[in-house]
């Protein structure tokens, strides 16, 4: 695991609330239990489960969204969130989050992005680049301070309703100045209409805001099709297409925010040795490798490094050459089949990862170099 972690990575596709370390989810949820709010073992019990389908994970949520969601926890997550990226050399991170109204305690969409942005400052790291209000080269920190950028994307939750969706939208216009720089479309892909998010969708773009969908986490053809239509900054997932969308995908060469682990855990993909990582990475189309939630399923974007070069590296060439032992692969294919897929195409996969972030040149030059100077000392 050493190289994973000490190699950069650019980490595009992560939920905040769901990328909480299961200490403090245990720890809030001990206190609330002892307060009464909540029954500490039913949520133990929960938290602890390892394998979650699609539809018990938005569960987990709801039940992690009650111990999160008052200004101080949030501040304290993201905090923890961002350290933790930073530890594995994240070098590049755009963290997602919903921003959640909740009137009894006095939350509003607004002041909860604000306990979002609290806890970026008060990460205990003197590298960090918040340096929000500008890309511009002019205004840029001292580079070698520098280990973490991060910036934020605002997420409209699937059960929200098109007047929902403009008012996060509006938020994210007026927080640019700090950090906001694009909309994610989430939430539990079972419930809501492409419709309803597209109005607030467009009025995003109209006004320079970047945007990612999740496309695809169940199989859904007419949302699918639209959605690329739409032709978004970045996709995620991408799991349930068909020939005609993986053809539309690949001319569109929209990039796909790849999370192995939470595929595999969530069942939307039932093996890895058969995930469309492969076949993307043979196509050559824009890929970057993510967590989506490195909390509820416990990995971490080293991980996924590690992952990919097992299970596409020496696994995959194993299996393409039993394929033909059983006679059910034409040797004249192998070539074809087989990713070569080791260290050295792992660090090009995520340095490559630069060119799909959504800040701007400024930040991906700088991006570039700590790459390049990491390429001379990792050898
Ligand atoms: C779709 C997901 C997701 O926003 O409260 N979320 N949406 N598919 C997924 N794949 C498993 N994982 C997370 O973080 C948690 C929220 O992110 C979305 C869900 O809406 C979830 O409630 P925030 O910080």
């Amino acid at each position: 695991m050493d190289w994973w972690i000490s190699m950069p990575k650019v980490e595009l596709h992560a939920h905040l609330n769901g990328s909480i370390r299961n200490s403090t989810l245990l720890e809030l949820a001990k206190d609330l239990g002892e307060k009464g709010t909540i029954v500490f073992s039913d949520f133990e019990h929960v938290i602890r489960k390892n394998d979650r389908s699609l539809r018990e994970v938005f569960k987990l949520f709801d039940l992690i969204h009650i111990v999160t969601t008052d200004h101080k926890t949030i501040t304290r997550i993201t905090k923890e969130v961002v350290e933790d990226f930073a530890a594995e050399n994240v070098v590049y991170l755009e963290l997602r989050t919903t921003p959640k109204r909740n009137d009894s305690i006095g939350m509003s969409k607004r002041s909860y992005m604000e306990a979002v942005v609290e806890g970026l400052r008060s990460v205990s790291s003197t590298s960090l680049d918040i340096n929000f209000a500008s890309d511009d080269p002019e205004k840029s920190l001292a580079t070698t301070e520098k280990k973490i950028y991060v910036r934020l994307l605002l997420s409209i939750d699937r059960r929200e309703s098109t007047a929902a969706a403009m008012e996060t939208v509006n938020l994210a216009l007026e927080m640019r100045e700090m950090g906001v720089i694009g909309i994610d479309l989430s939430g539990n892909p079972t419930i809501g209409e492409w419709g309803t998010f597209l109005p607030a969708l467009k009025f995003a773009r109209e006004q320079g805001l970047s945007i990612t969908l999740h496309c695809g986490e169940v199989p859904n053809p007419v949302e699918i099709q639209a959605m690329l239509d739409f032709l978004p900054g970045r996709i995620g997932h991408a799991c349930c297409f068909q020939d005609e969308e993986w053809e539309k995908l690949k001319l569109s060469q929209i990039p796909v925010e790849i999370c192995l682990t939470s595929n595999i855990r969530t069942e939307t993909i039932s093996s890895m040795d058969i995930h469309h990582f492969a076949e993307l990475y043979k196509a050559k189309h824009p890929i970057v490798l993510c967590t989506d939630d490195s909390g509820v399923f416990s990995t971490s974007l080293s991980n996924e490094y590690a992952i990919a070069s097992n299970t596409f590296g020496r696994y995959y060439v194993i299996m393409t050459k039993s394929y033909i032992t059983l006679g059910l692969m034409d040797p004249k294919c192998v070539r074809d089949a087989m990713l070569s897929l080791g260290r050295a195409e792992l660090f090009e996969l995520a340095k490559r990862a630069v060119d799909f972030i959504y800040a701007g040149s400024r930040v991906k030059m700088e991006l570039i170099e700590i790459f390049e100077s990491a390429a001379r000392t990792l050898g």
